[in-house]
C-alpha cells in the first residue's frame, strides 16, 4: 500500500480525499458502508458540529466537502470492474466469434459501457447553462438573531457551508465565458435548518417584473428559433424587439451595457438577490432585506475589445481563472452586506421594493457588512458537483422569508420544475451535492432513482404504528411570516411599477465619464448588429427618456436622428430621494490596489538581458502576481549573461488578451528577433488599447515606438501606465510597475 501510495500521491491540501492512507478507503473485499450522515445526535448543532461544519475553519482547510466523502471515487491502485462489480479481464477487445468473427450479444461488458455512455448527457439548464463552481463557507460577523432566526446567522463566527455557481445566462453549456451579458451568482447555504439557495446575479435588478414574462425575455434572447444564431449574444433582432417594447427593462439594459456585464473575474465581481426578501426572528418580527455579496478583490472588468477576443483566445477565461486562483489557495471571497429596513419605510420610498427593476439606493438604506464567504475547494468532478447542482430560489429555512414581489413568486415555482426533468425526476434532493446536511424526514416515496431506504411501514402523516414520526416540528420549524391578505383577485400592477426610468437615469448619472462612454459604446455595438431600422429607432426612443446626451451618442453611432421620446406609462413619477449614487459606480469598490494573481506577461527571446527579467519575476512573484514567460517558442531561452530562462508559454498560444500587464524585455537580441515578429506589435498594440501597463526595459523602448505607443496621452499628461526603465533600475521599476498594475487599468487611456 505505501508503495502505491508513492505511486499515486493524492492531494493532500484535500484533507477527506480517498488516500492510500485513509481512513475512509474500504478494506478490499470488504463492503463499504457509507458512513451515517449523522452520527453524533439527531440534529445537527453547533455543539455537535461534524466534520462539515464547525465554529471556524482551519486556515487552508475546506469544511464543505466533508459530507461529500462517503460518495467520492478514487480508482487508484484498484481494479476495472462493471457497474456490478465484477472485475474485468479486458477492457480492449469487445466478444467475439473467433478473432475475424462477428461481436457476441452476450458481451454484457461492452453493451453496459455503450449504454452508460449513450446516457452520459443529461439537459442542460434553459438559462445559465454555462458555468463553474465551488465549495466553501460562509462565517457570520456577529449574531443577527434580532433580525432573524435564519441559522448562518445566529452566532459570531459561525461557519455553514457553501457550495456556489457562477454563470453566464445566454449561451449553452459549452459557449464561451466571456460574452456580454449578465452572470449567475448562486450560492448554496448546507445550513443546520436545511439548505438556503441565494439564486441571485452580478446585477441588482432584473429585465422584468412579473414572471409571467420569463419565457418571453428568455425566447428573444437565446438563438433565434430559425437559424439557431446568434450564440452567447443579446446583439440581435429579437432581444432588442422585445425589450425595446418592455421599457420595464431600461434600468437592467443600462447595467448589462455596463462593464459590469464583462467581468474580469468571477471574483472580482459583486452578487446581489435582487428581489427584496424578509428576515423574520425567533418573535415573528419581520424586517425586508437586500442581499449585496462584495468581492474583497475589487470589482474589475474587461473592455468590450478584449472581451471579445479573448472569446478566441480561451473559452474558459473565467472557469480557468476560478480553478487556478483556488488551487494556488488563493481564495476568493465576499463579504456580505444587507440592507435591512422596515416595511412603513419602503412604504414612503418614492419606488416599489416589490419591483424587481428596482434598486433601493444605499444612500437610502446603507449596506451592514454581516459576514464573509470564501471558496476554498475546487469540485473533484464538475458534472456531479457543478452540473448536477440545483439552485432554486424556493430553498428557502426558517428565518428568511418571501415578499410578494411577482416575480420572485414565479421563480418559487420555476426552478423546482425545472429540476425534475433536468435531473431526471422528483429525488434530485438526494445527488450528494444537493443533500442537505440537516438531516431529511418525510414520508414522501419512491420515483425515479431513489437513493434512501426507508425502513418501516409507515409513509404517512398522522400514524401511531410509527410512533408518530417523523413529527411536525411546530414553532421550531419554518412558518410563512402571516402577512395578511384581502384584496381582489386581478391581473395587473402597483402604479409605481410603470416609473420606467427614474433609476435608469439614476445609473447612468451615477457612473464616471469613462463608464458612461462604454455604456454608450455597447449600445451602439448591440443596435448596430440589429437589422431591423424600426427596432433600433424604437430603442433610441427609450433612451431619450433616460438621458438624452446617452440618446445622442447611440443615435449618432447608428447613424440615426435621434426620435421624439416614447410615451411615458407613468407622466409623473414620484420624485426620487437621490439623483446619483456613487455605490453605483464600479469605482467605488477598487479593492485593496494589490495585484494577486494578475497575470503577466513577460515577453523573452534568446539575447534577452536576463538579470533585469529575473527581477522583475521576483518582484511580481513576491506581490503574488502570476508572471509568464512568454517566447516565440516554449523551453529555454537563452540570456545574454550566459544563464537560461525557462518560457512557459508561447506568442501563438497565449495572446495578449490573456495577460493584465506587459513587460517587454532588454538587450539587443532578443529585441530583435521580438520585433520581426507580428505578435510583439499585437501584445502591445492590444495592451494599450486595453489600457494596460506596460514596462519596457532597456532596448525594448523601440518596439513602443514601432508600435506607435506614446508616454503622454492626448491630453499632455504622462500615461501612468507606459513605463521604460533601465535594466540597472529594475528593482525600481518593478515597484512602479506593480503599483501601476494596481491600477487595473488606466482608463485615462481609453480610445475605443
Ligand atoms: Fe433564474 C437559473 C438567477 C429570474 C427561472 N436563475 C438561474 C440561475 C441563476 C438565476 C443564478 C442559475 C443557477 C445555477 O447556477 O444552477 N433568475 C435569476 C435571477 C432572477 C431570475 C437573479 C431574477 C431576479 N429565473 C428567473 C425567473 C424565472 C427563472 C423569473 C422563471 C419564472 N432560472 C430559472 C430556471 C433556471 C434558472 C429556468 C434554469 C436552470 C435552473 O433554473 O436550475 O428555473
Amino acid at each position: 500500500v505505501q508503495a502505491l501510495a508513492a505511486a499515486f500521491p493524492h492531494n493532500t491540501a484535500k484533507p477527506a480525499e480517498f488516500g492510500h492512507d485513509s481512513a475512509l478507503q474500504p478494506v478490499e473485499g470488504q463492503t463499504a458502508q457509507p458512513a451515517s450522515p449523522d452520527v453524533t445526535g439527531s440534529t445537527l448543532t453547533e455543539a455537535n458540529a461534524s466534520a462539515k461544519t464547525g465554529a471556524a475553519p482551519t486556515p487552508g482547510e475546506n469544511r464543505a466537502g466533508g459530507a461529500l466523502d462517503r460518495v467520492r471515487a478514487d480508482a487508484a491502485g484498484r481494479v476495472l470492474t462493471t457497474n456490478q462489480g465484477v472485475p474485468v479481464a479486458d477492457n480492449q477487445n469487445s466478444l467475439k466469434a473467433g478473432l475475424r468473427g462477428p461481436a457476441l450479444l452476450e458481451d454484457f461488458i461492452l453493451r453496459e459501457k455503450i449504454t452508460h455512455f449513450d446516457h452520459e448527457r443529461i439537459p442542460e439548464r434553459i438559462v445559465h447553462a454555462r458555468g463553474s463552481g465551488a465549495h466553501g463557507f460562509f462565517e457570520a460577523y456577529d449574531s443577527l438573531a434580532r433580525y432573524t432566526q435564519a441559522a448562518p446567522f445566529q452566532a459570531a463566527g459561525k461557519v455553514t457551508p457553501v457550495f456556489v455557481r457562477f454563470s453566464t445566462v445566454a449561451g449553452e453549456r459549452g459557449s464561451v465565458d466571456t460574452p456580454r451579458d449578465v452572470r449567475g451568482f448562486a450560492v448554496k447555504f448546507y445550513t443546520d435548518e436545511g439548505n438556503w439557495d441565494l439564486v441571485g446575479n452580478n446585477i441588482p435588478v432584473f429585465f422584468i417584473q412579473d414572471a409571467m414574462k420569463f419565457p418571453d425575455l428568455v425566447h428573444a434572447l437565446k438563438p433565434e428559433p430559425h437559424h439557431g444564431m446568434p450564440q452567447a449574444a443579446s446583439a440581435h433582432d429579437t432581444f432588442w424587439d422585445f425589450v425595446s417594447l418592455m421599457p420595464e427593462s431600461t434600468h437592467m439594459l443600462m447595467w448589462a451595457m455596463s462593464d459590469r456585464a464583462i467581468p474580469r473575474s468571477y471574483r472580482m465581481m459583486q452578487g446581489f438577490g435582487v428581489h427584496t426578501f424578509r428576515l423574520v426572528n425567533a418573535e415573528g418580527g419581520s424586517h425586508f432585506v437586500k442581499f449585496h455579496w462584495s468581492p474583497k478583490l475589487g470589482t474589475h472588468s474587461l473592455v468590450w475589445d478584449e472581451a471579445a477576443k479573448i472569446q478566441g483566445a480561451d473559452n474558459d477565461y473565467h472557469r480557468r481563472d476560478l480553478w487556478e486562483a483556488i488551487e494556488a489557495g488563493e481564495y476568493p471571497e465576499w463579504e456580505l452586506g444587507l440592507q435591512i429596513f422596515s416595511e412603513a419605510q419602503a412604504e414612503a420610498f418614492s419606488f416599489d421594493v416589490l419591483d424587481a427593476t428596482k434598486i433601493v439606493p444605499e444612500e437610502l438604506v446603507p449596506v451592514t457588512p454581516v459576514g464573509r464567504m470564501v471558496l476554498n475547494r475546487n469540485p473533484d468532478n464538475f458534472f456531479a458537483e457543478t452540473e448536477q447542482v440545483a439552485f432554486c430560489a424556493a430553498h428557502v429555512i426558517p428565518g428568511i422569508d418571501f415578499t410578494n414581489d411577482p416575480l420572485l413568486a414565479g421563480r418559487i415555482h420555476s426552478y423546482v420544475d425545472t429540476q425534475i426533468s433536468r435531473l431526471g425526476g422528483p429525488n434530485f434532493h438526494e445527488i450528494p451535492i444537493n443533500a442537505p446536511i440537516a438531516q431529511v424526514h418525510n414520508n414522501q416515496r419512491d420515483g425515479l432513482h431513489r437513493q434512501a431506504i426507508h425502513r418501516g411501514r409507515v409513509a404517512y402523516e398522522p400514524n401511531s404504528i410509527g410512533g408518530g414520526c417523523p413529527f411536525q416540528a411546530g414553532a421550531r420549524g419554518f412558518m410563512s411570516f402571516p402577512q395578511p391578505v384581502q384584496e381582489d383577485k386581478v391581473r395587473g400592477k402597483p402604479e409605481k411599477f410603470a416609473d420606467h426610468y427614474t433609476q435608469a437615469s439614476l445609473f447612468f448619472a451615477s457612473q464616471t465619464p469613462v463608464e458612461q462612454q462604454h455604456i454608450v459604446g455597447a449600445f451602439r455595438f448591440e443596435l448596430s448588429k440589429v437589422t431591423i431600422p424600426a427596432i433600433r429607432e424604437r430603442m433610441l426612443a427609450s433612451l431619450v427618456n433616460v438621458h438624452t446626451d446617452l440618446a445622442a451618442q447611440v443615435a449618432a453611432g447608428l447613424g440615426m436622428a435621434v426620435p421624439a421620446p416614447m410615451p411615458l406609462a407613468l407622466e409623473n413619477p414620484a420624485l426620487p430621494e437621490v439623483t446619483a449614487s456613487p455605490a453605483l459606480s464600479l469605482t467605488a469598490r477598487p479593492g485593496d490596489g494589490g495585484i494577486r494573481t494578475r497575470k503577466i506577461a513577460l515577453l523573452a527571446a534568446d539575447g534577452v538581458e536576463g538579470s533585469s527579467l529575473r527581477v522583475l519575476q521576483q518582484a511580481l512573484l513576491a506581490a503574488g502576481a502570476v508572471p509568464v514567460l512568454v517566447a516565440p517558442r516554449l523551453g529555454a531561452v537563452a540570456a545574454s549573461d550566459g544563464a537560461t530562462l525557462e518560457a512557459v508559454a508561447t506568442m501563438e498560444n497565449s495572446p495578449p488578451v490573456l495577460f493584465d500587464a506587459l513587460v517587454l524585455p532588454d538587450g539587443e537580441a532578443a529585441v530583435a528577433t521580438l520585433a520581426a515578429l507580428g505578435q510583439t506589435n499585437e501584445f502591445i498594440v492590444n495592451q494599450y488599447r486595453h489600457c494596460k501597463t506596460i514596462l519596457a526595459l532597456g532596448a525594448s523602448q523601440s518596439l513602443l515606438v514601432a508600435a506607435g505607443v506614446a508616454q503622454q496621452l492626448p491630453s499632455g499628461d504622462v500615461d501612468p501606465g507606459v513605463l521604460t526603465a533601465s535594466a540597472n533600475t529594475a528593482t525600481t521599476a518593478a515597484e512602479v510597475f506593480i503599483a501601476a498594475v494596481g491600477q487595473h487599468r488606466h482608463l485615462q487611456r481609453d480610445m475605443d
